[in-house]
């Protein structure tokens, strides 16, 4: 091949130009153009990957993509001015005069087009691709970024950054992940700039002829992805970048921290105090002071005597312990880390070999390599110090990497995989790349599954690590900042996230607390966070209100273990978050992107959250096409609609979807302890038939990748009445014996198993615990729903397929 032109005009903008020459490749086409080389490569009918630079060879992202191209039929045909690649799914015709893309779908819609005279530019180093702003285009996803849901009109900057008590419009945080979904004229596509320098994303920010994307450097490296829904193009993002592990399930349960437990005695009487007053919880932290003078792979042996009896008499209780790891290691002679890392050449350098050093917690620190796979499994083995000692769960922080002054050095070296890079292209995926190590150490040894948590990260970290949103604040509009964070990233592959309940820094009233801990229900991490030198922040500090209020969405979480688990395993295998942003499943309706609902989520695929401020009493919560039942009364609505509710401080409004299956268990006061066998199966009429995949295992081996598990499908026919639940696939147990089905919004006179008449009961049902003494409902008010006389049956619980017709 020729090679394109050198000379470079480094003071204004320069596209790509005119092609000179094409060739076809396996999967597409590769060429040059008077300024650049380019490739344009179909992963399958509807992913492309378009890369083109001003030099060769490409210098990839070696870290998120874990797919190749797929076999893919492409029909290749030359045009005077245009090339044109077709696939069953998508159309992309590149204009040969002036470096451009437009992308159509199968019917020819147009669904995303190159700015005609600017397409692929630099500007110096900085390389970046320009889309011609669509009709009413909105723009969704990018990760952890602060705003609105629809981030039209803005502009953010991906460059992983440690942010103390960050505002909620700040940019940007601590993690970054270039992937963001365009939707217009009921069209959507997405888009993914694989390049780990600095990028920014400008949604029509400052102008209206164009978006863009831009990296400080590297190739323009980007994957275009056609789908016929939201949900379709997170599901080809994920299958690019990789799907979360199933989580032991344990972390599913609630999880306290604070900065810092200690000494163990306060451990303990954390811990006693959960069990003592009946309030679920499964996981405890232990922060920076666990260590001796903030030396990682170190125990403060005053603090914390016997660490390895301390958590074994914790395991006993039920609870798992998850320490801090933060990457900077103390530089400190015959401190080991520090020694081994000089002696095996495992720290990062100036360019000279010096060994770099920034200030952290212990003073001066090197820092280790993550982008070297030496370093990587070095850590690793460093972690056996934890993990002997008992430790079940690992909490990376500070790895963006954060250091005093807050300004690594670009000139810095990092492995990058053997390319040798600098600082502007390792920092985004240094942190990844330290929870890649995590959860190798927290594999090692033994047969459970790991859970990492991180505050750094990049495309693909859902592979890793689940992710909370760093140092967030005790205020009302932090609250619903964090929901909008963790549904974006839910947007952006991330499906475990969630943020500090409570606010990290400040101090939440007691309204708010119990607001926040009622919305955390249903967050898919459930973390109450708060800092050193506040005041005490676990769900019994607020007063007795506050603790009842708590108790009873920390019981109703529990009591919903059984569709949490099912929901994360069907996210393990579709990508699609647990915590779904409106903006999935009703992508065309303005209304979610309206700033009076943008909250509003949906969960579990079952459950519409309608988050609201603590200090409000009532509030206008939109309803999406469909029918919704209150979950606390069963009252039920048409969908399409904004309607009042009342929001007191006791009662967070929760819609159940028509059609939705919900499982619930009998209370736990961990996710270990044995329910009473009973699966409650609630059941809520819709239109036609719904599914749901009912799916258990032992929540804590990777024996359920040997076929270990319990998995069926259960099937609602509202319009027959037959519920339907499939011969179990797998050779797990399952923990239940008998099944009691729930019938919400039926009217049911008989009902048959498997062909045989069984009795229908009534039940008065309360999904929480009344707060009698304090209800805050005005005296015409019922003081707490209960949803009275409804339907069940009983049914012994099998493997064999199971049908139940309920008649009128
Ligand atoms: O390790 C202390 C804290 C931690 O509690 C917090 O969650 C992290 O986001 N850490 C930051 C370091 C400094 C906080 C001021």
């Amino acid at each position: 091949m020729t090679t394109v032109a050198t000379s470079v005009n480094r003071a204004q903008n320069q596209s790509a130009g005119k092609v000179m020459s094409w060739e076809q490749t396996p999967h597409g086409i590769a060429g040059i153009t008077d300024k650049a080389y380019f490739n344009i490569c179909l992963y399958t009918a509807k992913i492309v990957r378009v890369q083109v630079s001003r030099t060769v060879p490409f210098t990839p992202n070696p870290y998120s993509v874990v797919a190749s191209p797929e076999e893919t039929p492409v029909n290749l045909h030359e045009e005077a001015d245009f090339l044109i690649l077709e696939t069953k799914d998508l159309k992309i015709v590149l204009n040969k005069n002036e470096w451009a893309l437009t992308y159509y779908d199968q019917n020819g819609n147009l669904l995303n087009q190159d700015d005609p005279a600017f397409g692929v530019s630099w500007l110096g180093t900085e390389v970046t691709n320009y889309k011609k702003l669509q009709p009413h285009e909105k723009f969704i996803g990018l990760g952890e970024k602060t705003g609105g849901i629809d981030r039209a009109g803005q502009a953010f900057v991906n460059w992983n950054t440690d942010y103390f008590a960050y505002g909620v419009n700040d940019d940007p945080l601590y993690m970054s992940i270039p992937f963001y979904i365009g939707i217009h004229q009921e069209l959507a596509y997405g888009i993914f700039f694989d390049n780990t320098h600095k990028t920014t994303f400008n949604f029509g920010a400052s102008n209206r002829r164009f978006s863009y994307f831009s990296a400080d450097d590297g190739d323009m490296d980007y994957y275009f992805f056609q789908g016929d829904s939201v949900s379709e193009i997170i599901g080809g993002y994920t299958s690019l970048t990789g799907k979360l592990a199933l989580p032991p399930k344990w972390a599913l349960g609630f999880q306290q921290c604070r900065y810092s437990y200690y000494p163990e005695s306060e451990v303990f009487t954390l811990a006693k105090t959960f069990r003592d007053k009946d309030m679920p919880a499964d996981v405890i932290y232990l922060d920076i002071h666990h260590m001796k003078k903030y030396k990682v792979f170190t125990f403060d042996g005053e603090k914390f005597p016997n660490p390895k009896a301390m958590i074994k008499a914790l395991n006993a209780k039920g609870f798992r312990v998850v320490v801090i790891m933060d990457p900077g290691i103390k530089v400190e002679k015959d401190y080991l880390p520090y020694e081994e890392g000089m002696d095996q050449d495992l720290f990062l350098k100036y360019p000279d070999g010096e060994t770099y050093e920034g200030q952290v917690w212990p003073g001066w620190c090197a820092f280790p390599d993550f982008t070297a796979a030496k370093t990587r499994e070095w850590w690793a083995e460093k972690m056996a110090f934890y993990t002997d000692a008992g430790v079940d769960g690992f909490w990376t922080d500070m790895n963006e990497p954060a250091s005093w002054g807050q300004h690594t050095p670009n000139l810095i070296n990092f492995d990058y995989e053997g390319e040798q890079v600098s600082h502007r292209k390792a920092r985004n995926i240094y942190g990844m790349q330290m929870a890649r190590a995590a959860q190798n150490g927290a594999s090692t040894n033994g047969q459970e599954r790991p859970f990492i948590l991180t505050r750094a990260g990049f495309s693909g970290i859902q592979r890793f690590a689940a992710a909370w949103t760093g140092d967030n604040v005790a205020s009302e509009e932090h609250m619903l900042a964090g929901i909008r964070l963790v549904n974006s990233l839910g947007i952006s592959g991330v499906s475990f996230a969630g943020y500090d309940v409570g606010g990290f820094c400040g101090e939440a009233s007691k309204s708010l607390f119990a607001r926040w801990m009622s919305i955390a229900a249903f967050a898919p991490l459930y973390r109450a966070h708060s800092m050193i030198n506040s005041n005490d922040a676990e769900p019994w500090a607020f007063g007795e209100e506050v603790e009842e209020i708590s108790k009873n969405y920390l019981k109703l979480r529990y009591k919903m273990l059984p569709l949490w688990y099912s929901a994360f395993y069907k996210s393990t295998q579709d990508g699609l978050p647990v915590a779904k942003s409106l903006a999935i499943d009703y992508c065309f309706d303005d209304h979610v992107y309206d700033a009076r609902f943008q909250n509003q989520y949906i969960c579990c695929d079952a459950l519409l959250v309608v988050p609201v401020e603590s200090h409000k009493e009532i509030t206008k919560a939109y309803l999406p096409e469909g029918q919704w039942y209150y979950l606390y009364n069963d009252d039920s609505y048409k969908g399409a609609q904004e309607i009042y509710v009342d929001t007191p401080i006791n009662y967070l409004p929760v819609f159940v979807k028509g059609g939705s299956i919900l499982p619930l268990q009998s209370p736990v006061s961990h996710t270990a302890e044995q329910h009473d066998g009973i699966l409650r199966l609630h059941v809520y009429k819709g239109e036609g038939t719904s599914s749901y995949i009912h799916y258990e295992d032992d929540g804590v081996t990777l024996d359920y990748q040997k076929g270990k598990h319990h998995k069926r499908t259960i099937t609602l026919d509202s319009d027959q009445q037959e519920l339907v639940l499939s011969t179990v696939e797998g050779d797990f147990t399952s923990s239940f014996t008998a099944l009691q089905v729930y019938f919400h919004g039926f009217s049911v006179g008989t009902a048959t198993i498997n062909g045989n008449q069984a009795s229908v009961h009534r039940e008065q049902l309360a999904f929480l615990q009344p707060i009698t003494d304090f209800d805050p409902l005005p005296d015409n008010r019922l003081p707490y729903y209960e949803i009275e006389e409804i339907p069940v049956v009983t049914v012994p619980y099998d493997r064999d397929k199971i049908t139940v017709i309920f008649d009128q």
